[in-house]
């Protein structure tokens, strides 16, 4: 079944960014949680949380025997040589594997869980699709920092995402230690849209998905975020999901521990919401960054219906 193209939006860009001397605070235009038909599976001080932080922990959504699995099934995804799977500068350990809800078919399984779904469904208040997938291996001794970021700011100036109308989920695969490169991420950073200095260069993703220079937020601004909300470092034991809207102000410091941690994230974008062109007027990202080919949305289905299917 093909689904209508969105309706054309004008391509005035509403959050323009790496177009300006020195990065400035735009309004957020967008909500946090959308109105949706979709039964809400969250309490509603939960719900408050997300709206103010912009991200929520969630402990033992996952079993133990699950997290062994994924566990099995990340280290052989590393094993792989190809353009999915980036390598840290020093040692060249591994330091994603992006497309897994393709190459994968228990992350597949996984991307359509009904515990991430019934999320996502709710929050953007529409069907889903996967933008981006990806493990974060966060090596131990080697492993090096994700400096700030909005994961927004990129997918909107270099993959064309229109609106705030995506979220991402982070499930824990090792325990994720405040000592080993935990997700740090600013409360209520979600609602200014940080716009960056700088300009995108040409197949920016060969430097950024290593060392991310440009689309990063000036000291000033990451200062200002911080003094508002502080800084709050996401740990957890293997099972956790980390919950947080595509906005939020984040990043990780490198890990010298012996400790990995290592998480497998799903990027959910609204149906309506889907990339258009680029706003930075440079050709799309690779389909594996950015899923824009043949878009169709996932159904949910709950471990139970999984297993009877496989
Ligand atoms: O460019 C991207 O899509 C990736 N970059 C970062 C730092 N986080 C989001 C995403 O994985
Ligand atoms: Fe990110």
């Amino acid at each position: 079944m093909s689904y209508p193209l969105p309706k054309k939006r004008s391509r005035e860009d509403f959050y323009p960014s790496r177009s300006c001397p020195g990065g400035r605070f735009l309004e957020r235009l967008d909500p946090v949680i959308y109105p949706s038909s979709f039964a809400c599976p969250l309490s509603s001080e939960l719900l408050h949380r997300y709206r103010e932080d912009g991200f929520l922990i969630l402990d033992d959504v996952f079993d133990a025997q699950e997290m062994d699995r994924f566990q099995e099934e990340v280290d052989r995804l590393q094993t792989r040589n190809s353009d999915e799977v980036i390598r840290e500068t020093t040692g060249g350990d591994v330091r994603s594997v992006f497309r897994v809800h393709e190459q994968s078919p228990l992350f597949s399984q996984l991307a359509a869980d009904s515990r991430l779904m019934d999320l996502a469904q709710f929050i953007l208040g529409d069907q889903v699709y996967m933008h981006q997938s990806r493990v974060n291996y966060k090596p131990g001794f080697r492993g090096q920092e994700f400096y700030w970021h909005s994961d927004f700011e990129t997918w909107h100036v270099e993959d064309g995402m229109p609106a705030m109308r995506a979220v991402s989920m982070s499930i824990t695969l090792t325990r994720n230690y405040a000592t080993n490169g935990p997700l740090l991420l600013i409360p209520g950073s979600h609602k200014k849209y940080v716009a960056c200095e700088g300009e995108t260069p040409a197949e920016h993703f060969r430097s950024s998905l290593i060392k991310q220079s440009i689309g990063v937020p000036a000291d000033e601004q990451v200062r200002q975020l911080a003094d508002e909300g502080g800084i709050v470092a996401a740990t957890g034991k293997p099972g956790s999901v980390i919950l947080f809207d595509c906005n939020v102000l984040h990043g990780s410091g490198s890990n010298i521990t012996p400790f990995p941690r290592s998480n497998v994230f799903f990027v959910y974008n609204a149906l309506s919401n889907r990339v258009e062109e680029p706003f930075c007027d440079l050709p799309p990202r690779p389909e594996y960054l950015c899923s824009r080919d043949g878009i169709t949305p996932l159904t949910a289905r709950t471990s139970e219906q999984a297993d009877e299917s496989c």
